[in-house]
């Protein structure tokens, strides 16, 4: 597990008063030094220019989509870092594994194990072993096919991603599994956008936001609840701008005041390069972390009482009529809303909540965006259909301005899952599939994120393949998910950077090191152009432009198709002659070396197998490329089990801790990418050269008996009796309400426990874990 932060460590954290704005020229410089730390002058000034351009890559960051007149340098801080730590000029070789044992490395920091860079060879832990060392391509593929055929059924084996693979590697790599026989493709989406998915498919018929980026511009009132664009999704604050120049007004809901919703300095614009930036929350709703379905229960009610008190000025009621159901049974219990417990949970005053519903009345086209402070709590998916709810009162679906926001993670998450990345595939997409490739898909469902890990602790799953990610350092439950890994037969990780999961080994494992999106992608019929899909289901093209990282690397489609051929066999040869065997395996004579010699291949069975994909490779040439078809965006058509879209009751409910325990929301910093750490600094929250801190609000610190400075242990307290503990935690009183406490994930995950999950998705519920400080030691008072 990774080291915990020494006292010397400690002394340098240092905490400064939180930043009121987010961009502006800082940014942009600090994004440059770091570019030039990580490339050199030279590359930078080459790379850069190419991010986000009509004819070069599709920037690995965010899924924020692209302007239409994609500006000169549409860039922003986080978008140059991830590019830059991509790019970076350092090597993770042969001679740095024979320096480094496993067990060494398994000591380091996430931040060290990063920030030691590419990946070049492909590299093998053998069993026993203390040290990875080089393997032949053919050699690994080789061993991979020995473990996968020595299964004793094909669902013994998982196959994870995460969503920055492009289209055609992530179609080409559901089609391998499912030849080789197994719906076990979990994601990282099953720890991200899995309650979104599962309430907008049970809400309006299909798990994408509805809305376009000219929706968003063209917005009257955005509500953005649980997202921190300001880190996350930079290049959103240009939109949110955009819309408040056209006169809509944004609302924040967070527990925390995040700084690129209070006030942005667009360091694309003169304004905001020497003035004061744009404003751009004109509310903040300052709730406890969790209390988001309590609030939308309670702004639904009020507007049913504005209609009941002036009726049909408040509620669209052709909309409801013609479009919905379930609206009589869930008025009906909203009419019974208690209020004690709606300030009670959210924490509000009743006057802020009636504040948001009339601005919700006056507005005739309303947004929602959310992100990962709805998703991960135990009731995200009853929120994210209260949210709706919300939304479908006054039909703010279906129409210009309006509609349901969902702002994905991982650059191309959205087109993995439409690619057939699923662990539940729909019966109609097997089918196509089945027609496409000739073979016969597996049925039954598969594992997700959670799942699998019980499987591999259980002894189920016996290898586990990782199509990119960092599996032993995203999942909740860091030392259950370890010694899950550890409990493999082998374990196989594809990418670019080092990192957690390569420390944390099957009984074998193997490192097989990519192309980034950055490189050019160079195969027997030419360098290839993928394909992504945007949180807003826009699908353009991404050419990689630098020279690659190593001679050694392939791309990730390469290693799906040679891993195919050596799983699957030789075409149209059978291999009944082994023992045990079956005959000619499924999907042994798709053409898997074509697909890799040319991705128009893969392209045009994506056009035959996924809907919405039809001239495909014409489409995409097109500026900008091409919107994927959303029925209820496109024509107030619901896909839904009623074919209507759905008012569904949920109980209030809402986190809540023991006496002398608080709620945990475990959060990105400004200076990391996920489990890639690409500083120890926090600068829009005050937090310098150091990650191990815990948000409190003061008067916790002083009721608990702390103070300000203090270093504490985090003691998890589930309902398993599991004695779950993160060490060595600095105190700092920030501005968050009583009782929700905040720190940094993925060094917070050993808290999260493995069953505490959200209900109908089973999205590990990583922004209410219940805990309590243990002291440890004084803080020293700066010298
Ligand atoms: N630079 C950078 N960009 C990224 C990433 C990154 O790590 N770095 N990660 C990418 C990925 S995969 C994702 S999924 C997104 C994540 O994007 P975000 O969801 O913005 O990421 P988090 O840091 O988890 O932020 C959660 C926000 O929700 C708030 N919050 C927490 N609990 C609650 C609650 O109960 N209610 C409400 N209303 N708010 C709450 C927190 O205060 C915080 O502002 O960003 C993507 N983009
Ligand atoms: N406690 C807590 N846990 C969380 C979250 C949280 O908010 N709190 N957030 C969750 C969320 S939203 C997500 S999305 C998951 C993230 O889970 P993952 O997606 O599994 O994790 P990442 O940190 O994004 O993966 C980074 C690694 O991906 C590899 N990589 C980068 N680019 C490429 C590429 O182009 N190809 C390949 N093959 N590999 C590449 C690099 O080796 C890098 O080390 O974590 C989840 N876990
Ligand atoms: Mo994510």
């Amino acid at each position: 597990m990774p080291r915990e932060s020494t006292n010397a460590e400690d002394r340098k954290l240092h905490v400064e008063p939180p930043h009121r704005y987010a961009a502006g020229v800082e940014a942009v410089a600090i994004a440059l030094r770091y570019a030039q730390k990580q490339m050199g002058v030279a590359h930078a000034v080459k790379t850069l220019p190419r991010l986000n351009q009509p004819g070069g890559f599709d920037c690995p960051g965010c899924a924020w989509p692209d302007p239409r007149k994609t500006h000169a340098a549409e860039f922003c801080e986080n978008g140059v870092k991830a590019v830059s730590e991509e790019a970076t000029r350092k090597r993770v070789d042969p001679a740095f594994f024979a320096r480094h044992s496993v067990t060494e490395l398994a000591g380091w920091t996430d931040f060290q194990l990063g920030q030691s860079g590419r990946v070049t060879h492909p590299m093998v832990l053998r069993e026993g072993a203390t040290h990875y060392e080089p393997i032949a391509w053919d050699d690994a593929f080789a061993l991979i096919a020995d473990e996968l055929n020595g299964l004793a059924t094909p669902d013994e084996a998982i196959f994870y991603t995460s969503g920055r693979t492009s289209n055609e590697a992530a179609f080409a790599y559901q089609a391998f599994v499912r030849a080789f026989g197994t719906n076990n493709l979990p994601d990282c989406s099953n720890m991200c956008h899995e309650s979104s998915g599962v309430a907008l498919t049970e809400t309006i018929g299909i798990g994408k936001g509805s809305v376009t980026l000219e929706d968003v511009e063209a917005a009257d009132l955005l509500i953005v609840v649980g997202q921190n664009p300001g880190t996350n999704h930079p290049r959103m604050l240009s939109s949110l701008e955009a819309a408040k120049r056209n006169g809509a007004k944004i609302v924040s809901v967070n527990p925390l005041p995040e700084a690129g919703l209070i006030r942005f300095r667009n360091p694309q614009k003169p304004s905001g390069v020497v003035g004061h930036g744009t404003a751009l929350a004109d509310r903040w709703l300052q709730l406890n972390v969790n209390g988001d379905l309590a609030l939308f229960q309670a702004l639904s009610r009020l507007l049913l009482d504005a209609e009941d008190a002036a009726p049909g000025t408040v509620l669209d009621r052709d909309f409801i009529d013609a479009h919905t159901d379930g609206f009589e049974a869930w008025s009906q219990a909203l009419a019974a809303l208690d209020w004690d417990a709606v300030l009670a949970a959210t924490g509000l005053a009743r006057a802020e909540i009636e504040a948001l519903a009339r601005m919700a009345i006056a507005s005739e086209r309303t947004v929602v965006c959310w992100a990962m402070g709805i998703t991960q709590h135990k009731n995200a998916v009853a929120t994210i259909r209260e949210i709706v709810s919300f939304l479908l009162l006054r039909g703010n679906i279906g129409r210009p301005g309006a509609g349901v926001c969902p702002v994905r993670g991982h650059s191309n998450v959205q087109g993995d899952r439409t690619m057939g990345i699923y662990e539940k595939p729909a019966p109609a997409f097997l089918d196509r599939l089945r027609a496409a490739f000739g073979f016969e898909p597996p049925r039954e469902h598969g594992l997700d994120s959670v799942e699998a890990i019980r499987a591999m602790r259980d002894g189920h799953g016996k290898v586990f393949f990782a199509m990119g990610g960092n599996f032993a350092a995203a999942a909740p439950d860091t030392e259950a998910t370890a010694a899950a890994l550890r409990n493999c037969r082998l374990t196989v990780q594809v990418s670019t950077k080092l990192n957690r999961s390569h420390v944390v080994p099957g009984r074998a494992a193997l490192i097989l090191p990519t192309l980034g999106r950055t490189e050019v992608d160079m195969r027997a019929r030419g360098a290839q152009v993928v394909t992504v899909e945007d949180s807003m289901g826009m699908v353009h093209h991404s050419r990689g432009t630098l020279e690659p990282a190593s001679d050694q690397l392939i791309s990730e489609v390469a290693i799906v198709c040679r891993l195919a051929r050596a799983v699957l066999g030789p075409a149209g040869v059978g291999d009944g002659a082994d023992a045990g065997g079956a005959g000619v395996r499924a999907g042994a004579d798709v053409p898997w070396e074509a697909l890799a010699d040319d991705y128009r291949e893969i392209r045009s069975l994506i056009e035959q197998t996924v809907p919405g994909f039809e001239r495909f490779e014409a489409r995409i040439a097109q500026p900008g490329g091409f919107a994927l078809p959303h029925p209820p965006r496109d024509s107030r058509t619901f896909p839904t089990t009623t074919g209507k879209a759905r008012f569904l009751v949920n109980p209030l409910t809402h986190a809540s801790a023991p006496t002398g325990a608080l709620i945990l929301q475990t959060l990105r910093s400004h200076d990391q990418y996920n489990t890639t750490i690409y500083g120890l600094n926090d600068r829009y929250r005050g937090v310098k050269a150091g990650r191990r801190v815990v948000f409190l609000n003061a008067a916790d610190i002083a009721e608990l008996g702390f103070a300000e400075g203090d270093v504490v242990d985090l003691v998890g307290e589930a309902a398993d009796g599991v004695e779950r503990l993160a060490e060595r935690f600095r105190v700092v009183a920030y501005d968050t309400p009583r009782g929700s406490a905040a720190a940094y994930y993925p060094e917070t995950n050993p808290l999260v426990p493995l069953d505490s999950t959200a209900d109908g998705s089973n999205q590990p519920a990583s922004k209410s874990v219940v805990v309590r400080l243990r002291r440890i030691a004084s803080s020293t008072p700066a010298s």
